[in-house]
């Protein structure tokens, strides 16, 4: 990739700050975040950061600058979407419009839109296509939805090169532990540092696709670099479904722990089983790197 202006909205965020630290070594990264995420980092020196929302015209001006634009920023509580779905509305679908309608008036070579495997809802079938319905079980999976509406209509009124990409559950040691709604892999790795057992909702045979932040870094950077990705949807994961039973198994290895696991009440609303069809990502050149094994020693390595 040549050197580019790279602007990454949420850039202090768990994904954000290490598609930051990926890109800023070879390009000009600006970084426009909030500060509003539990997960701050340092920025890594020649990076520039902006204090400042994505619905103001700070934004508009630093679209302006940008060759590229990696849009992560957003409200990404799922119960705060129910709580206040205006708050998520404003601030998923208004700031994004708000970056969509500035780069309009660019020569932008990519802009990448971060949407969520929240925007299928309820598994019809397995695996999950793109083509899979769209029917969000919360006010986020609506807004990140229309956020992708709205990037693809710009890409064909308007010709502005968007490609989205639709992420599993990501995991990486950067994500806030003390947020109730963190992930099941923190969850687990947070109670077994405390040497807990981990607590499973239900019994335990729902699956997932986790996927690793750095396998994430690789496609988006796959999804700036090939044209035949404009235009188009990619789910990010890596194919394989993992039960949270087998999670917490291999959570307990890691740990060399023998501790009984909890069961408690299913989640209401869990979904039973997510995984991706990851040929359209394949089709770029995509191939996951990070098995669970790897990314969770990633995690006691950085303890
Ligand atoms: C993911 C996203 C969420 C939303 C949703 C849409 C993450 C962290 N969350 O929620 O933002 O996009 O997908 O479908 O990526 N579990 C336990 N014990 C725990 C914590 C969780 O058993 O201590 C279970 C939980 O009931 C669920 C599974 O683990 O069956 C995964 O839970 P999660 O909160 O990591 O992610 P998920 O898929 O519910």
């Amino acid at each position: 990739m040549n050197s580019q202006t790279i602007l990454i909205t949420g850039g202090l965020g768990q994904v954000g700050s290490y598609l930051t630290d990926r890109f800023c070594t070879d390009n000009k990264v600006i970084v426009l975040d909030n500060t509003s995420s539990p997960c701050r980092h340092d920025v890594p020196a020649g990076v520039q950061l902006v204090v400042g929302d994505i619905q103001g015209p700070e934004a508009v001006r630093l679209v302006e600058q940008a060759d590229v634009v990696i849009h992560t920023a957003a409200q990404i509580d799922v119960n705060r979407s129910l709580d206040q779905p205006l708050f998520d509305c404003e601030n998923n679908i208004l700031g994004t419009l708000n970056l969509l309608e500035a780069a309009r008036r660019t020569s932008l070579k990519r802009f990448v839109y971060f949407s969520s495997a929240a925007i299928y809802g309820d598994t019809i079938y397995t695996p999950i296509d793109e083509n899979h319905p769209t029917q969000p079980l919360s006010p986020y999976g609506v807004s990140k939805l229309t956020g992708e509406q709205y990037a693809l209509m710009y890409h064909r009124a308007f010709d502005l090169p968007v490609a989205v990409l639709r992420p599993f559950n990501i995991y990486s040691p950067r994500q806030d532990p003390s947020n109730p709604y963190s992930g099941v892999i923190t969850k687990f790795i947070e109670r077994s540092k405390a040497q807990q057992s981990p607590i499973i909702f239900g019994d335990g045979e729902q699956t997932r696709d986790f996927i690793s932040v750095h396998d994430i870094v690789n496609l988006v950077q796959l999804l700036i670099e090939k044209d035949e990705a404009i235009g188009k949807v990619f789910n990010a994961g890596t194919g394989t479904q993992t039960s949270v039973n087998r999670l917490a198994e291999i959570v307990q290895d890691v740990f060399d722990s023998d501790l009984p696991v909890e069961y408690q009440k299913a989640r209401t609303g869990d979904i039973r089983h997510s995984v991706a069809d990851i040929s359209a990502a394949e089709g770029l050149g995509f191939a996951p790197k990070v098995s669970l094994e790897d990314g969770l020693a990633e995690f006691v390595a950085k303890m």
